[in-house]
């Protein structure tokens, strides 16, 4: 069995990749390095790697024909609201015409894939009152980001249904751990926050703190992806969280528990675009087998340890 995932030497990516490989199957992983690293992958050697953007269209389709991938895990994104905002155009020629452009090319090819899992977020939900956020929720995407990827989920979904294609998505919440890049203003939050307190650095609160997310270890969400690929899962969407609701003011005062650290914190106003509380329903996920492993303070120490 052979899997491309896309977006493979990124912070999911290439966790994704690794359990992959140890599973036994043969990785093929596309990524541009933007944000990714190779150095996330710790089975390199034992993984086709190509350094390409998922944009370049013909590049891409010759691959597919080339690897023949059993199956496909589309992650490469620009991942950040905040940046959408800033790149609007840029942000939808990777998070929706990239993804189009291969489910087309499976198409008329009749590639024959046994999973194609297109990777969205708990961003779709928007700042609607209901919680927490159930898959049949409404949706209110409110960033460029989000009505990419609620677009494209509807491209991935239709595809499926239409053309007997074995499509699944995923809506990611706020996922930390090993390997996420802190570089980019737009990186994770627990992410920066690590780098500030290894590094005396002050740390930048946008908003008063009180908003909420759902974090979830990247180790339970790479669990989640397998077993859904397990599970020949299709025509569905699934949230993948922790189940927990936790403000950023909490999470830091945790962090600096579990570091031992007082944090220098300077405020800043909101950003735009931004959610204001989230926590995922993950119910739909258990029914597969589900458990979550770790909890934000054992995700933490671990995290902290390594870091
Ligand atoms: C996450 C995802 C994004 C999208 C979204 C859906 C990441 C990196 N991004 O965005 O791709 O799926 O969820 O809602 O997981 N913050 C600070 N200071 C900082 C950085 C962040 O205060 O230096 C705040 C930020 O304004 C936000 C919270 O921390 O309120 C979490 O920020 P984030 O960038 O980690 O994630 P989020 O939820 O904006």
């Amino acid at each position: 069995m052979k899997a491309l995932v896309t977006g493979g030497a990124g912070f999911i990516g290439s966790h994704l990749v690794d359990h992959l490989v140890s599973e036994g199957l043969d990785v093929v992983v596309v990524d541009n390095l933007s944000m990714g690293d190779l150095h996330n992958i710790k089975h390199q050697d034992e993984v086709t790697i190509y350094v390409e953007d998922v944009r370049n269209e013909k590049f891409m389709q010759q691959l597919l024909q080339e690897e023949q991938p059993d199956y496909i895990y589309f992650l490469a994104a620009v991942a950040s609201v905040a940046d959408s905002i800033e790149r609007p155009a840029e942000t939808h020629s990777v998070n929706q015409t990239a993804v189009f452009n291969m489910l087309e090319y499976i198409r008329k090819t009749n590639l024959p894939i046994k999973q194609f899992l297109f990777t969205s977020s708990a961003a779709v939900y928007g700042n609607l009152p209901e919680l927490p956020k159930k898959e049949d929720s409404r949706v209110d995407p409110l960033s460029p980001y989000a009505i990419d990827k609620y677009a494209t989920e509807r491209f991935v979904l239709a595809y499926g249904e239409l053309y007997d294609l074995p499509t699944v998505c995923v809506r990611f919440f706020n996922v930390y751990g090993p390997g996420q890049n802190p570089s980019s203003p737009y990186s994770g939050v627990l992410s920066i926050l690590t780098d500030c307190l290894q590094n005396n650095k002050p740390f930048t609160l946008y908003g008063d703190g009180s908003q909420t997310r759902d974090f979830v270890y990247v180790e339970d969400v790479i669990q989640a992806l397998w077993l859904i690929t397990k599970s020949k899962t299709a025509h569905e969407v699934f949230n993948i969280a922790n189940g927990n609701e936790t403000s950023l003011n909490s999470i830091i005062e945790t962090y600096e528990k579990v570091a031992g650290i007082s944090l220098k914190v300077k405020m800043m106003p909101g950003r735009d675009g931004e959610v204001k509380r989230s926590v995922a329903n993950i119910g739909k996920l258990v029914k597969l087998g589900y458990t979550t492993k770790w909890s934000l303070e054992s995700g933490l120490n671990k995290y902290w340890e390594g870091a």
